[in-house]
């Protein structure tokens, strides 16, 4: 429902020519798009059989033009897709963003994916998880279009990184399970986006003239990373997925066979539905048979002319035998099946808001050219005491990065001058910009269709003056002219910023990606703090950003005496940093991200963006498996911070010790055969059944899924015949397959999941002042000798502390699956245990990826620490 941005964006940089871009661009030597057909049966997993059989009974009362209505929206502005009303199947409303809802009013601003992954915490991810998913239900969706954890964050200059939870696929994946369970538990259907390889905004969408761009990704790199977010999801059954906008290996990812049915439906045995982003479904059979279940908004990707590739085309596609009729009832019977999953057939509200107004009136039918008016909002308030998990996430996410001689917390007697901007709200108020697509004020979140309205912005110097009575306020990003000499007791606080969004706006020459702003903060922040070090002994810098930047120009500066990013807010920006500037709690956030002191200490596939080129543009994933601080690693370049990084106002101390648990084969046991799926006719149904209605009345720009009687008879006639063949794609076939090896359950062969060993680590506060929590990050090192390249430390697991006293300890356990141990051999088409028989994988414990001081040995059960890291 939230495509305004979507829709400017499209009529921005398009005509409004026809819109399939055939055949095919080169994509560089190696990558290829197989086909991969039939599109796997839903149904087979044993935790869908009930849905699935209640969706069996539904939809065998459908005709063919109530099964293509479901399949689609009805138009973007119209928000939803089409129903099945005479069987009570309702029209689903589907809804951005990943932070709560977007386009509503009275709802929460949750802090951005990046803040929720950079508190580390479980526990607090899923609470935001089951808020959002409150929210949701309050409000009326269906489906929450979230988590998203495509982009991964592969290129720091990535625009859309923010709405993930940072650069690693543990990280993301964990904390993408956990915002579905919290979702999924409200009745609210999750989506996991955006299938695959959306690492850059710029050239992502298709158009009359340019396909999108092509992410060319090797197999193992995609299971090792990209896939493995995606893949944890589809163990903690995930509702929905959607395809990204741009290509893989040249295929576009809403047509691509081999990444849908081969790879998401048969090999991770997702049972849910598929969607296409909005306006990026370029092909009406073939995106049928590649796998994708559900077109939005429902238009051609040239919007409000009244054209779809589904709905009337997908009737016909059907009685002219292009599409087999099982094809259809396989997506209407997954989509059936997920709503019947999350029992929305029982009492689920019906949306009482409109993404078009925040009016209590507006039109009935917003994009016809006469529409009634009515009542669209109920302004239903859904924020309960939200703002308290928004708060806390705010506040254990901020991460202190530099604190020279514990200058931090402040007290409250001191001196307190404060610089920049982003201190307060933006003055024309926290929405004045559609979309945020403006960086005025605190920056709580990045702009495009991963926004929500504020309610309020709590922004920091008002959270400040709270505890402060002496604080002078320089509302400028500019230090001022003529400014006294500070004492030399004086602290001054300087806000500094970094936005980002997606590619449908540009803001201050940033065409969604940093492309322009590039790692430095915005508004020449940095020569802020350079400035302001000048005049003042004691400078404390706060960075709302999207993600990393460049801070060689001041880091190194003995005045900056502590620097602490609060990366995306949200609404609680100020008492969350109150709290941590004060020291009422201790920082616990960890970066997300690695810091290098050069942009180029990354390859230029990371680095930089890929700019304009004829045709298809290209973006090859030449550094493998090495991003963030897996590359950094392997060339032995130090960062400025290492991902996972994050100071404390105390100090902890980690014992740890480790158990067997699952011993493990080569290869997992072997799978077990598919379940049954829905059986019903596949014979082509009867013309009538995709009639127009006798005397409806049309509404412009509405999609429908009727035909005219002729349209609709001569298809059939074609279909009868079975004479004039489809031109298929090469690979096609109608045979549903067993199933590959490394596939058996949701998210692929369930003996994954076993748990190899079990790590309880005590954690102990060793201060003698302040509280804390610490965050226990588990790396894993694998074996010597092995005939496969592996990073030298990935991440595994985490779990964080309650809030320890000085001296007080707990014990938290981190684990390692099968999975964590493997790697995935692309020969055998398997996740292999390298170290099988006994080889030595070393489990790193610390605080972040360049603090392991603390080794367990997988070969001889044995912890030690006081260990030289690794890295
Ligand atoms: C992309 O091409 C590589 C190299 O041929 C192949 O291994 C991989 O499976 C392809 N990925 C997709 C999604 O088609
Ligand atoms: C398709 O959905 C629309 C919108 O809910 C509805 O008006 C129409 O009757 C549906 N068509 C069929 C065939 O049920
Ligand atoms: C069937 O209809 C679809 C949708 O219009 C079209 O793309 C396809 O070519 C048709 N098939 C045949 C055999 O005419
Ligand atoms: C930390 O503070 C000490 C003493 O003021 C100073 O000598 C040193 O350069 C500072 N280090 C950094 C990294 O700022
Ligand atoms: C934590 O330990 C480090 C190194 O052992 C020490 O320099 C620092 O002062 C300690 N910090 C606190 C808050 O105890
Ligand atoms: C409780 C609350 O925040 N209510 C608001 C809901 O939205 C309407 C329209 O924006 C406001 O007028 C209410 O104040
Ligand atoms: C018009 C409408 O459907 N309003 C609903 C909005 O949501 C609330 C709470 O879920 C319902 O009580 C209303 O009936």
């Amino acid at each position: 429902m939230a495509y305004r941005s979507l829709v400017l964006g499209a009529f921005a940089s398009t005509s409004l020519a026809a819109s399939v871009v055939t055949p095919r661009d080169p994509v560089p030597p190696g990558f290829v798009a197989a086909p991969y057909y039939p599109a796997p049966h839903g149904g087979w997993v044993a935790s869908w059989e009930e849905a699935y059989s209640k969706a069996e009974a539904l939809v065998s009362q459908m005709t063919l033009a109530e099964k293509t209505n479901i399949t689609s929206g009805i138009g973007i502005f119209m928000g939803n897709t089409g129903s099945a009303e005479r069987l009570g199947f309702p029209r689903m409303c589907l809804q951005d963003s990943a932070l709560g809802v977007s386009s509503a009013d009275n709802v929460t601003a949750f802090p951005a994916g990046i803040t929720t992954g950079a508190t580390f915490d479980k526990k607090l991810i899923y609470a935001r998880g089951v808020a959002i998913g409150e929210e949701h239900r309050g409000k009326g969706t269906n489906v929450y279009l979230g988590p998203s954890v495509g982009p991964l964050g592969r290129k720091p200059l990535g625009g859309r990184n923010w709405e993930g939870f940072g650069s690693d696929p543990v990280l993301q994946a964990k904390a993408a399970a956990l915002t579905i369970k919290g979702v999924q538990e409200q009745g609210i259907i999750a989506t996991i986006k955006h299938l695959i390889g959306n690492e850059q905004e710029m050239y992502r969408m298709y158009n009359p003239f340019q396909p999108g761009y092509s992410a060319n990704i090797d197999d193992r790199t995609l299971h090792e990373l990209y896939l493995w977010p995606f893949a944890e999801s589809v163990h903690a059954g995930v509702g929905s997925a959607m395809t990204a906008y741009n290509a893989v290996n040249g295929s576009a990812c809403s047509q691509h066979s081999y990444l849908i049915n081969g790879i998401l439906k048969d090999e991770l045995g997702f049972q849910g539905f598929v969607m296409s982003d909005w306006l990026s479904h370029i092909s009406g059979v073939d995106s049928a048979l590649a796998g994708l279940d559900m077109n939005m908004p429902g238009d051609t990707n040239i919007p409000l002319f009244g054209f779809s590739n589904w709905h009337y085309e997908l009737s016909r596609s059907v009685l002219n035998g292009s599409v087999p009729l099982d094809r259809l009832n396989d997506m209407v019977t997954r989509i059936v099946a997920t709503w019947y999953k999350f029992g929305q057939d029982r009492d689920h509200p019906r949306p009482n808001f409109s993404s078009n107004t925040r009016d209590r009136d507006g039109l009935l039918y917003p994009a016809a050219l006469f529409s009634p008016k009515g009542q669209v909002n109920w302004f239903v308030n859904v924020q309960a005491d939200h703002y308290l998990i928004a708060r806390e996430v705010a506040q254990d996410a901020i991460t202190l990065l530099k604190n020279n001689g514990s200058f931090l917390p402040l007290t409250t007697s001191q001196s307190l001058h404060v610089f920049g901007t982003a201190a307060q709200v933006n003055p024309d108020g926290p929405n004045a910009c559609m979309n945020r697509a403006c960086n005025k004020g605190t920056l709580g979140m990045g702009w495009g269709s991963g926004v929500a309205d504020y309610p309020y912005l709590d922004d920091p110097i008002s959270a400040i003056r709270k505890r402060v009575p002496d604080v002078k306020f320089f509302n400028t990003d500019g230090f001022p002219w003529f400014h006294p000499t500070p004492s030399p007791d004086d602290v001054a606080i300087v806000f500094i910023t970094s936005d980002a969004g997606e590619n449908s706006f540009t803001v201050e020459g940033n065409n969604g990606d940093r492309n322009s702003a590039k790692l430095a903060a915005w508004h020449n922040g940095d020569e802020l703090v350079r400035k302001t070090a000048e005049k003042y002994n004691n400078v404390i810098v706060v960075a709302q950003t999207v993600g990393p930047l460049d801070l060689e120009s001041w880091i190194d500066n003995p005045r900056v005496k502590g620097v602490l990013f609060q990366h995306l807010p949200g609404q609680e920006a100020g008492e969350s940093l109150a709290n941590i500037l004060f020291g009422d709690v201790s920082p616990s956030g960890h970066l997300p991200y690695s810091i290098t002191k050069r942009a180029n200490d990354f390859p230029d596939s990371i680095a930089n963006l890929r700019g304009f080129a004829f045709g298809q543009v290209q973006d090859t994933y030449s550094e493998g498996l090495y991003i963030d601080y897996r590359w950094l690693n392997k060339e032995k370049i130090r960062p400025r911070f290492a991902f996972g990084h994050g100071l404390s106002y105390t100090n902890f101390s980690f014992d740890a010790t480790i158990e067997s648990v699952t011993p493990l084969s080569l290869v997992p046991p072997a799978r077990a055969p598919k379940g049954s799926t829905p059986v019903y006719s596949t014979e082509i149904p009867p013309a009538s059944e995709a009639y127009w209605p006798e005397g409806f009345n049309r509404i412009w720009r509405y999609l429908y899924s009727w035909l005219n009687k002729n349209d609709a008879d001569n298809a059939y006639a074609v279909g009868i015949a079975g004479v004039k063949k489809y031109n298929y794609p090469a690979g096609y076939s109608t045979a549903q397959k067993p199933g590959p090896a490394a596939g058996g359950g949701e998210g692929g062969n369930p003996a994954l999941w076993d748990i190899a060993f079990r790590v309880p680590v005590t954690v102990k506060n060793t201060g003698d002042t302040f509280s804390g929590r610490a965050s226990v990050q588990a790396y894993v090192q694998y074996p010597e000798g092995i005939p496969y390249d592996t990073p030298v430390v990935q991440l595994r697991d985490f779990e964080k502390t309650r809030v320890l006293a000085p001296g007080e300890e707990e014990t938290v356990t981190v684990e390692l699956t099968r999975k964590d141990l493997s790697v995935w051999d692309t020969e055998l088409q398997n996740w292999v245990v390298p170290g099988v028989g006994g080889k030595r994988y070393t489990v790193w414990i610390g605080e972040a990826s360049d603090r392991l001081f603390t080794a367990c040995y997988t070969d001889t059960g044995v912890c030690e620490g006081g260990r030289v890291p690794p890295v």
